[in-house]
C-alpha cells in the first residue's frame, strides 16, 4: 500500500470533503481517502499494483472539483 496526498481546489464545506472522499473510494484500488477541509488536502491509500494516481485527478474532477 501506497498513501499519496494531493492538494485539492473547490472544497468549502464538509459536504464537499465528503464528495471528494466518496470519489476517491470509489477508484478500484484505493483502500481509504482522508480528506481535510483545512489544508485542502486528500489523502489517499491505495494499492499501486491495481490503480495509478493519474486516477485520482479524474475522479476528483468528476465530482465537481480539481487536483492542483
Ligand atoms: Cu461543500
Amino acid at each position: 500500500m501506497t498513501t499519496k496526498t494531493l492538494k485539492i481546489q473547490g472544497m468549502t464545506c464538509n459536504h464537499c470533503v465528503m464528495r471528494v472522499a466518496k470519489a476517491l473510494k470509489a477508484v478500484p484500488g484505493v483502500q481509504d481517502a482522508k480528506v481535510d477541509l483545512q489544508k485542502a488536502e486528500a489523502a489517499v491509500t491505495y494499492d499501486e499494483a491495481k490503480v495509478a494516481p493519474e486516477k485520482f485527478s479524474v475522479a476528483v474532477v468528476d465530482a465537481g472539483y480539481k487536483v492542483v
